[in-house]
């Protein structure tokens, strides 16, 4: 570890250990992130149906690079062709979906960083530089002051070649400053490239429930399978929130019928969308998701902490998971979310097929004390406090009525105590009940919600730190 990463680990494993995350280690979200996808397309059906969601959410991040890769489940032959297949049905979609949002990408835009990753599978696979390895490797070196997030969702070797080839080229002092500004989000280990990289690059960023590499023995225990890996076997008996929403019955009407995209999106096998997480949190719903994994928000919830088998902290499954119908278990910090993410999904895709913008719902804006933009809002507070929060101002596009909804997010915060009470745009948390002498967080979401078809969301979060004075 050198220099400047090796400061940003340090601030990581601080702010782990005082239980929440220092302030300007991850940015607000302001500007769109940029993103690099690499995808096993066509191992099984889920690449196809993320690819699509994707797409109809490109207007929400800078696709450098979508690059079809190997995987343990798909071990030659990378699919650029069900890529490309898929961008050419987003081009014929690209003028509905310019009525209900700015800022898709053309169609040719991104044709051009649509490529083909590694041939061959694995660290064995590494060697020689591919399309999708050069594309990767000059968004790493790009002089772009963003972070770029690379969103793994099958093998990971065309970044480890990319990350070979950068550090051959670049001097040391250079290399350390392109590698603080990766955040890879890897779905679980899925061919023995990704350990490698940990290993050779231990100040990059991951997000990742390490794996072994080679089949699928370990997903079970991935937050990731949160998206929908209830929606069969034992784990529907369990009859989680909005399954339903997950079944392919619900996905053929909101989803498969809805013009050309919707026709690239197939039915599941085994779950919808497992690689989804990788890039779901990123889109800015105002959770800020994307300001910290310990957040949590559509991408889960994450904890810096060095799991069983690693030589040094990564983003992983926290120890304490997320309750839901009185159980915990690692995914269900985006199960959670999942009425939101489905109905948005829904709410996308209706854009598709909808050339005008009457014809088509579209989402509330959210404002929490007055601030209109997407970040997080912190308070400063005391035990006693009072602490007053208002959704006022808020409102619909389409002249919707919308209803707010508070909560707290117990597992995101580190304090008990703190007492809501809710009155429509009004909440009050009331502190009275903190324990004497602590100090630390409480989230309060705001959940706007209109009265459109789908229905559909907007997000903000309070953090109220609470300091012992
Ligand atoms: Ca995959
Ligand atoms: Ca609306």
């Amino acid at each position: 570890m050198r220099g400047a990463s090796a400061f940003m680990v340090s601030l990581f494993a601080l702010s782990a250990f005082a239980g929440e995350v220092a302030a300007g280690k991850f940015e607000a979200l302001q500007e769109r992130p940029r993103l690099f996808v690499l995808t096993d397309l066509a191992n099984e059906p889920d690449d196809e149906e993320s690819l699509v969601r994707l797409l109809a959410y490109a207007n929400e991040f800078d696709i450098e690079g979508i690059a079809a890769t190997t995987s343990c489940h798909l071990r030659q032959n990378p699919r650029e062709d069900i890529l490309r297949r898929t961008i050419a049905a987003y081009g014929e979609a690209w003028t509905n979906l310019n009525v209900h949002a700015q800022g898709y990408p053309t169609m040719e835009r991104l044709s051009a960083v649509a490529a083909s990753g590694q041939p061959r599978f694995g660290v064995e696979g590494v060697g020689e530089p591919s399309p999708g390895s050069r594309l990767l490797a000059k968004s790493i070196k790009s002089g772009d002051p963003r972070p770029l997030w690379v969103s793994i969702w099958g093998g990971a070797n065309t970044l480890l070649q990319a990350l070979r080839d950068c550090r051959a080229e670049m001097k040391d002092d250079e290399l350390s400053a392109v590698l603080a500004k990766l955040r890879v989000y890897s779905i679980s280990d899925q061919d023995d490239a990704g350990p490698a990289a940990r290993r050779e690059f231990p100040s990059v960023m991951w997000i990742v429930d390490p794996s072994y590499p080679f089949d699928h023995r370990d997903y079970w225990k991935a937050t990731w399978v949160g998206i929908s890996g209830d929606v069969r076997g034992e784990g529907r008996k369990l009859n989680l929130p909005f399954v339903e929403l997950v079944d392919n019955e619900w996905l053929k009407t909101h989803v498969m019928d809805m013009g050309p995209l919707g026709r690239c999106y197939p039915q599941h096998l085994y779950c919808m969308e497992g690689d989804t997480p990788s890039f779901l949190g990123l889109i800015a719903n105002g959770l800020g998701w994307a300001e910290s994994p310990a957040y949590g928000g559509w991408g889960g919830r994450y904890e810096w902490r060095t799991p069983e088998g690693e030589s040094h902290p990564v983003w992983t499954t926290p120890e304490v998971k997320d309750e839901l119908k009185g159980m915990r278990s690692p995914g269900y910090s985006i199960t959670r979310w999942r009425e939101g993410y489905q109905l948005d999904f829904a709410g996308r895709m209706k854009w598709s097929v909808a050339s005008k913008y009457e014809d088509a719902n579209h989402n509330p804006v959210a404002v929490l004390n007055g601030d209109r933009t997407k970040c997080v809002v912190r308070i400063a507070a005391k035990r006693g406090d009072k602490v007053a929060l208002s959704a006022e101002g808020s409102s619909d596009p389409d002249g919707d009525s919308i209803a707010c909804e508070w909560s707290v997010y117990r597992e995101a915060g580190t304090l008990a105590g703190g007492d809501l009470r809710a009155d429509g745009a009004r909440a009050v948390l009331d502190l009275s009940a903190i324990p004497e002498g602590s100090s630390g967080s409480l989230h309060v979401i705001l959940r706007v919600r209109d009265t459109g078809t789908p229905t559909l969301f907007a997000y903000r979060r309070a953090i109220i730190e609470v300091r012992y004075l």
